[in-house]
């Protein structure tokens, strides 16, 4: 997939393929799908890289997955409000474009560095590396990471991450676990969101979506949500804490976990 848009080249790993990198595309032969496998296995040694820094540290690093406009950074928003006087946390946010989004965060006094990705439809871990050097993490307890809206390419990259989530906004229709099977696979917890606006939709049903899930034999939690009703983030803000807690036991047991990179979407990246 990210082979047909190009994606698989980034700002972050550019400079592994150019002149003098350690992936230079020769044109001698060297064939693409060479290339691509070497930088995903480069992707895949800054992603432990960065999981070292965030264990370090004791910080609980969580990547988001959706649509566009699925509500992400307003999840965000409400989340810190509920649990800004309990964690420390901070956010990386990947926009293809704009600053407006880290720029929302910031104006609730949390740390946010915006990551333009330009033509990348998804971050990569050398992105996110340069990003987490900008933050302090002896200060933080949970990390963020907002990832592109793309519903495809941000399921095949591991960032360093230790925790996937996804958000399905009910006006995005219930089938489309189905039409979009790898991001959903890959999610440790699946968020309906804007459920406030689940009684002008005819056509979204919450059991609809979760059946779908479940044919795709995820047993991850699903949780209906909206930014705008704090009364329904209870369940996330409890499997949060929990997924914190975990993550602090197995840090003090000299052990991490890896997020779900998508087998299928190793696949689409190394052979197109
Ligand atoms: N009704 C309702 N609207 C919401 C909710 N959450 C977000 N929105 C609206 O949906 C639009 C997009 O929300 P964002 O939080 O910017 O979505 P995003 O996923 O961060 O968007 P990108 O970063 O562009 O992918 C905004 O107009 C929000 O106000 C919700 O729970 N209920
Ligand atoms: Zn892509
Ligand atoms: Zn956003
Ligand atoms: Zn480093």
């Amino acid at each position: 997939m990210c082979d047909t848009c190009g994606c698989n080249v980034t700002q972050g790993n550019r400079h592994l393929i150019e002149a003098g990198g350690k992936h230079e595309h020769t044109h001698d032969g060297k064939v693409a799908v060479e290339v691509l496998e070497n930088l995903l296995s480069e992707n895949d040694h800054q992603a432990g890289h960065n999981r070292q820094h965030f264990g370090n540290h004791g910080v609980l690093a969580v990547n988001l997955m959706s649509s566009p406009g699925s509500g992400k950074t307003s999840l965000l928003e409400a989340t810190i409000d509920a649990l800004n006087q309990e964690f420390r946390i901070a956010v990386i946010v990947g926009d293809l474009e704009t600053e407006n989004d880290a720029e929302r965060i910031r104006s609730k006094g949390i740390s946010a560095v915006q990551i333009t990705t330009g033509t990348a439809c998804h971050l990569d871990a050398h992105m996110v590396h340069s990003a987490l050097h900008q933050l302090n993490l002896d200060d933080l307890d949970i990390v963020f990471v907002e990832n592109v809206g793309n519903l495809v390419c941000p399921a095949s990259f591991d960032l360093g991450q230790h925790l996937n989530v996804t958000l399905l906004s009910v006006t995005e229709g219930d089938d489309k676990p189905a039409k979009y099977p790898v991001i959903f696979r890959a999610a440790d917890a699946i968020l309906i969101s804007k459920s406030d606006l689940l009684p002008y939709l005819d056509d979204f049903k919450p059991e609809r979506a979760e059946q779908a899930i479940r044919h795709l034999a995820s047993e991850a939690p699903v949780l209906n949500l909206s930014a705008r009703n704090s009364s329904t983030l209870d369940n996330w803000l409890t499997w949060l804490r929990k997924a914190f807690t975990i993550q602090d036991a197995r840090r003090a047991a000299g052990e991490t976990t890896k997020p779900k990179i998508q087998p299928e979407g190793e696949k689409l990246h190394a052979h197109g």
